[in-house]
């Protein structure tokens, strides 16, 4: 059984100031103590709490302060348009919002503005008694009421609330299926606590280490791997703000990770590469990491990169050792507490990968049908990626089994909430949105429409303003009709290459 979650927040060298970095501005694991103690006692008793997650201090703190206080946390991407942060706060039922500061607030579009078009007066007081309805502008129709709660970093208070029970909701994540919205998963604190136990054991990852990243934190890998894993080894953080390769560079940190696009962009400024020799481990995830990256990273750094994999609803689940082999194009094997199987047709070595374990979500929220159909009948998670597991154990994930799920820059966009997004504007009369390969993201957004007296541009600003920026296509080609079969479904096989 693991330890509660947070059990080794204030230690060690709990006053060390610079124990947390967050796009240039630091703290002590003291003071985040301290003022996520004040946001606990503004929240408490909430039944879940939205967190606009700017990659801020203001962030780190709102986060902790929740999971101290034991309130659900639904991470808001800082960018996302009327359409898609509707929609989060409106399905989670999310009746706070925590954020910055306006202008310490970076990346991003305004936070919803209130009636005065602010975030309101700070320092309200109560638990949840802050300024009046705000909403999402523009969107179609009344926006979400929700409240919004300036996180203040110089507010203090000792939290002394009962440890939550670890089987309750750490984070609702919000993540693209298929087809329609994104649904939210929810994940346990006993979930996260043991996921990160299990990397810490098989990345060898201590207080001695000093984390760098500058991944989003509204995602597993940078919020749950990037923040809480620093918090629970004790390792100081490094939060870059963006993830370029200068600032890995300038950071001096022992343990770094990055998607495979990050990763890529490192290996393309070749200083920046050399700087990261005298690292002790370099992570890749979120997405398959292409085998000419791998050797590039190991030429210029020194370091055959430890690749692990994983998924919002199981965590992390797979990787290579600080202490093991690493092999390009290989996952490694499972983390303590999880076992997989490869669901294979007769004679074939690939198949769908299942898992159990320890890590794995208690389903997405109001959505029985969607959380039965990801289980097989005998409980094994079913993955929906396409694996093969060597005789020695070693795991490679080949692809995944609808086309419809992309990754591009290891974000994970639903094909169809893209063509929905397209849909809404009125120029367009068909939409298909597929993954294309492409060098630097690995897949890019690519939109097949059939629409009159509209441009590239223009609809490729229509998703970037309704969902994330990054779920807007980078390219849009215009078409007299959408390929079809028989029965009139759009045959994506057949479009013409983008
Ligand atoms: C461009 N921009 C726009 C537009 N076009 N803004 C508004 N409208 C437009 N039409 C702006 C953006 O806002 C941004 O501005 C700038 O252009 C660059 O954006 P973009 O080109 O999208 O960025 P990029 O360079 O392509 O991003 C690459 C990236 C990013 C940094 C690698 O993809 C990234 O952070 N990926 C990480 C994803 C991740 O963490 N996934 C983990 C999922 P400005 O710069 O001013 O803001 S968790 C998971 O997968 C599991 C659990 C696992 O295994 O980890
Ligand atoms: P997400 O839900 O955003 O966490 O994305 C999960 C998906 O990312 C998985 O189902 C895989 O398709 C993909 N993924 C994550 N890590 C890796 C990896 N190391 N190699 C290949 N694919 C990966």
């Amino acid at each position: 059984m693991s330890a509660p979650l947070l059990t080794s927040l204030a230690e060690p060298d709990g006053d060390r100031p610079d124990a947390l970095t967050v796009a240039g501005r630091s703290c002590s694991r003291e003071a985040l103590l301290g003022a996520a103690g004040a946001v606990a006692a503004r929240i408490a008793g909430a039944p879940v709490v939205a967190v606009r997650a700017t990659p801020t201090v203001e962030t780190v703190t709102a986060v902790v302060g929740a999971l101290l206080a034991g309130v659900p946390v639904v991470p808001v991407p800082p960018d996302s348009g009327p359409a898609e942060r509707d929609h989060i706060l409106r399905d989670s039922k999310a009746a706070l919002l925590l954020t910055g500061p306006q202008g310490a607030e970076d990346a991003g579009r305004e936070a919803p503005a209130g009636p005065a078009g602010g975030a309101g007066p700070a320092g309200a007081p109560g638990p949840a008694g802050v300024p009046g309805p705000a909403g999402a502008p523009g969107g179609a129709g009344p926006a979400a009421p929700v409240e919004t709660v300036p996180v203040d970093l110089a507010e203090r208070a000792a939290w002394t609330g009962p440890e939550p029970d670890p089987k309750a909701t750490a984070f609702i994540l919000y993540t693209s299926g298929t087809t329609g919205a994104p649904k939210g998963a929810l994940i346990s604190r006993r979930a996260v606590a043991a996921d990160l136990d299990a990397l810490a054991e098989a990345w060898a990852w201590t207080a001695e280490d000093t984390l760098v990243h500058g991944l989003p934190l509204f995602h597993v890998h940078g919020l749950v791997l990037g923040v809480l894993g620093a918090l629970r080894t004790g390792s100081r953080l490094v939060h870059t703000g963006r993830p370029t390769p200068a600032a890995y560079a300038e950071a001096g940190g022992s343990l770094y990770f990055g998607v495979p696009t990050v990763w890529h962009r490192v290996t393309q400024d070749p200083d920046a590469a050399r700087a990261l020799s005298a690292a002790r481990l370099l992570v890749s995830g979120s997405a398959p990491l292409p085998a000419p990256v791998f050797r590039d990273l190991e030429l210029l750094t020194g370091h055959r990169p430890v690749e692990r994999y994983g998924m919002t609803e199981t965590l992390i689940t797979l990787s290579t050792r600080a202490d093991g082999e690493r092999r390009p194009g290989y996952v490694g094997t499972p983390l303590s507490g999880i076992r997989t199987r490869v669901a294979a047709e007769e004679g074939a070595e690939i198949g769908e990968l299942q898992l159990t374990g320890p890590t794995l979500f208690d389903g997405y929220l109001g959505r029985p049908e969607a959380t039965t159909g990801s289980y097989t009948e005998d409980g094994w998670f079913r993955t929906g990626d396409i694996a093969a597991i060597e005789p020695d154990g070693f795991h490679r994930i080949v692809g995944r089994a609808s086309t419809d799920l992309i990754k591009s820059g290891g974000y994970r966009i639903g094909a169809g909430e893209v063509e929905n997004a397209l849909l809404d504007h009125p120029a367009v009369r068909e939409a298909a949105v597929v993954g294309a390969p492409h060098e630097d993201l690995g897949q890019q957004i690519v939109a097949y429409v059939v629409a009159d007296g509209v441009s590239e541009a223009e609809l490729i600003d229509f998703v970037a303003g309704q969902l994330s920026v990054h779920k807007r296509p980078r390219k849009v080609r215009f078409l007299d009709a959408l390929p079809r079969n028989a029965m009139g479904k759009p045959q994506k096989k057949l479009l013409p290459p983008a």
